[in-house]
């Protein structure tokens, strides 16, 4: 496979950049305008495979999508609109499309296959479709229906009592869209509080939802009604740029509209922890999500640990968050995280067996990793094993290599961030 060939650069990063529409939020954005009522417009929206896949997914189950880059306009006819697909629904890459739809589907009263690429293929599901199966939706797949391709035929739902065995937005969301459905009240008891997107939308489109700590109750049988929805920048592809203006000596970066939600914020804190030079301003509410302006500068960083609730709330910047920690003295010790075992790849081996070839002193544990620093990284042969958050992260590392990065399968970054190479090159000075 042809690599891409990343040259030292060892120079300081400058400018400003806007940063594209939140991956969540912008799945989330399809599927609520999708099931409630009238024309819902979005904006802002990521145009990224993961997303494209959600709307092919829609587009098969009945739903006129209109899609102009950014924009969008979705016509919604309720749960009940949707109608069957003749052809297989293909997530592609995305965990988000699969899991969500999956709860969707529960309520529908025909037959779906759902499938995806070969990292959705290693991906449990066991998690969503046992719940889902309990509140009488009917499910199969390989392995008992714990792996794609799964065949679901959707019922009528009874309500669910459910605690997640899991911290999973995922999950929980399914389960939620699944609720919405069911004749009767749902609860829904998080382990610990995961990314609340799901919750926030539920109301943006007008229907009812309580919360109270980590219980989450919610009313079968609601109406939705379309809304706008101006999706703001996702801050796990801001984390990247962070790090970078954070260890790229002589950098200072202004990352305009960045999403905030607290549940998605833990990075911010754990920079903060390590002493990193970071303002956070501007700060104002788009569609129920607070949404401000970051900026970085260079920063003398020190190690730190990073465990227990703030996992979920930076589960998907641990990638970053271990190139960052190679460059902060001392030692930095990531636990509590072994969801990383289950995301596009195992994200501790692959973070850590990349990071290594670079020259990291990095170790794997069971439920996340060490890393030592500060450590001159070298260069090298490295490869994103089709997960856009490790190619991002590995093109990152290469600003401050000594020598040459040749990064293979970068083409995986385009699930998250098609603009990434274009903002990266706008910022060096
Ligand atoms: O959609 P997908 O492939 O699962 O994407 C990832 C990512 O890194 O982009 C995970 F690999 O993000 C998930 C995140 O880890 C997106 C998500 C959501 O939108 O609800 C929730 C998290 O997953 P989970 O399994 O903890 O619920």
């Amino acid at each position: 496979m042809e690599s891409l060939t990343l040259k030292p650069f060892n120079g300081g990063l400058a400018g400003e950049i806007g940063i594209p529409g939140d991956k969540s939020i912008s799945h989330r954005s399809v599927m609520f305008g999708a099931i409630s009522h009238g024309v819902t417009t979005v904006t802002n929206f990521l145009p990224g495979d993961d997303c494209l896949s959600t709307i092919s997914c829609f587009r098969k189950l009945g739903v006129i999508i209109e899609e102009n880059g950014q924009n969008l306009r979705i016509f919604g006819k309720g749960f009940e609109g949707l109608t069957e697909s003749a052809e297989f629904l293909d997530v592609g890459n995305s965990g988000t499309t699969i899991r969500l739809l999956m709860g969707i589907l529960a309520g529908r009263p025909f037959y779906s296959v759902l499938h995806g690429d070969e990292s959705i293929a290693k991906r449990p599901m066991i998690r969503v479709t046992d719940p889902l199966k309990t509140m009488g939706a009917s499910i199969d797949g390989r392995k008992e229906g714990g792996f794609t391709p799964l065949g679901i035929r959707g019922g009528n739902l009874n309500p669910i009592h459910y605690k997640l065995p899991v911290a999973s937005a995922q999950v929980k969301s399914a389960l939620l869209l699944a609720a919405l459905q069911a004749k009767g009240e749902s609860v829904i008891v998080e382990p610990a509080e995961t990314r609340d997107h799901t919750e926030r939308m539920i109301q943006q489109f007008g229907g009812n939802i309580q919360r109270e700590n980590r219980m989450i109750k919610i009313k079968g049988g609601q109406t939705l009604k379309a809304s706008d929805v101006h999706v703001p920048g996702d801050i796990s592809s801001a984390a990247f740029f962070l790090t970078a203006g954070a260890v790229a000596d002589g950098s200072e970066l202004t990352l305009k509209n960045v999403g905030l939600n607290p549940t998605r914020s833990g990075i911010l804190d754990v920079m903060e922890d390590m002493g990193a030079t970071l303002e956070v301003i501007t700060e104002k509410e788009a569609s129920r999500e607070p949404v401000g302006d970051l900026i970085i500068r260079s920063s003398r960083l020190r190690g730190t640990v990073i465990e227990g609730d703030i996992i979920p709330r930076l589960i998907d910047e641990i990638p970053i968050i271990a190139l960052l920690a190679t460059q902060a003295e001392g030692k930095t010790v990531i636990k509590d995280a072994a969801e990383l075992k289950v995301k596009e790849t195992n994200r501790i081996d692959t973070v850590v067996g990349e990071l290594r070839k670079l020259g990291a002193r990095i170790e794997a544990t069971e439920d996340g990793m060490i890393v030592y620093g500060k450590t001159q990284l070298t260069g090298g042969r490295v490869s994103s094993h089709g997960d856009h958050r490790i190619g991002m992260m590995l093109a990152i590392a290469s600003l401050i290599c000594k020598d040459e990065v040749y990064l293979e399968n970068h083409q995986a970054i385009s699930v998250s961030y098609p603009q990434f190479f274009e903002h990266l090159n706008s910022l060096k000075r």
